[in-house]
């Protein structure tokens, strides 16, 4: 049986042209920063993005411990959403490795404002650990794909620079975003940010941080302290390459399938879903109506052939990307009408 795969956007599999990429790929060692392919993707990067300079990392987690690392000094403290990637699902590394106190502050669907933030804003006192940084997640992730738009997120950077704060942007899918806006994710103001290649833009592997050429200095030593200097990574460079020149704009695609799959899940009895706040291609579901609980909706649908990934009670998790079709989605609706 053919499964529909709907548990995360990092299931999407390398494209024909990324493999034709790998074979024609030309190689050195990144350590000694040699690697042709991966100095392209990193001027590539920088320029989608709006910044001076970027640096290919393993992963969105890494991107995130390496920025975290790189902006700030152990022992400040960092503001950011207390849904949050970082916070959330990244194992700790915030304290564990880089040695921060986390400021989680509950936000409106993802988003923190600078009323939310000044609250909590430490005063100089010697008790005190020191602000050192803000931190938001775009689009959000446990808040449903949940865009902060470039107005929101000019309000807080507005905001932190009258306090010296830098800002930092977990934009693991930035892309997603600024596709759904029809923007550039040069809109998006902030001091750093990184994005993933791995994700809906169907990449192997791969993440990049972005940002000033300073910072990126600094978090090239940081990637190396971490275990994060690769070598040849030119063969995972071609394909982030074709992932930003080509995979880009048809993110669209996902957005749509993922408020078709809204809008029929809302029309079945027993489950809770409002398709108006589906706004890229991250949807959660409610499926208490249907007497049972996220896992036993989640087992029952993988035995017909559909996986979703869990989160807590009763929600379920489905997200869109390259490989789901809009008949995937009219399949899945039925699957759970039958059920
Ligand atoms: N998110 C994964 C899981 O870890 C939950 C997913 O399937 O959505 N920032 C954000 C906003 C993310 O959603 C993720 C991955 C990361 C960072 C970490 O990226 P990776 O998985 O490459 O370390």
């Amino acid at each position: 049986m053919r499964k529909i795969d709907l548990r995360s956007d990092t299931v999407t599999l390398p494209t024909e042209e990324m493999f034709e990429a790998i074979k024609n790929v030309e190689l050195g060692d990144d350590v000694y920063g040699e690697d042709p392919t991966v100095n392209r993707l990193q001027k590539l990067g920088a320029e989608k993005v709006g910044k001076e300079d970027s640096l290919l990392v393993a992963s969105g987690t890494q991107a995130n411990l390496v920025s975290l690392l790189s902006l700030t000094r152990r022992g400040d403290e960092v503001i950011l959403e207390s849904d949050c990637h970082i916070y959330y699902y990244e194992v700790g590394g915030i304290s564990a490795v880089a040695g921060l106190v986390p400021r989680p502050i509950r936000g409106d669907m993802g988003y923190i404002g600078p009323d939310e933030i000044e609250k909590e804003l430490r005063g100089e006192d010697i008790h005190f650990p020191n602000t050192g940084l803000i931190s938001l997640e775009d689009t959000h992730n446990r808040a449903g794909g949940i865009i902060i738009t470039p107005k929101q997120m000019r309000e807080v950077y507005d905001f932190a620079k009258s306090y010296d704060l830098p800002v930092y942007v977990d934009g693991a899918r930035i892309f997603n975003a600024a596709v759904a806006l029809k923007t550039s994710v040069k809109n998006f103001p902030c001091d750093a940010m990184m994005f993933c290649l791995s994700k809906g833009l169907s990449a192997p592997v791969g993440s990049m941080i972005c940002g000033s050429r300073e910072f990126v200095e600094k978090a090239r030593k940081f990637r190396k302290m971490v275990g994060g200097g690769m070598r040849q990574a030119g063969i995972l460079a071609a394909c982030g390459i074709v992932a930003l020149e080509k995979m880009v704009d048809r993110l669209e695609e996902d957005h749509k399938n993922g408020r078709l799959l809204a809008e029929g899940l809302s029309e079945i009895s027993g489950i809770d879903i409002d398709p108006e706040i589906v706004q890229t291609n991250i949807l959660y579901f409610d499926v208490v109506g249907l007497d049972m609980d996220g896992n036993e909706f989640i087992e029952k649908m993988r035995k017909r052939g559909v996986l979703f990934s869990d989160r807590e009670g009763s929600y379920v998790r489905a997200v869109t990307h390259r490989g789901i079709e809009k008949e995937d989605i009219e399949e899945t609706i039925e699957k759970i009408r039958s059920l």
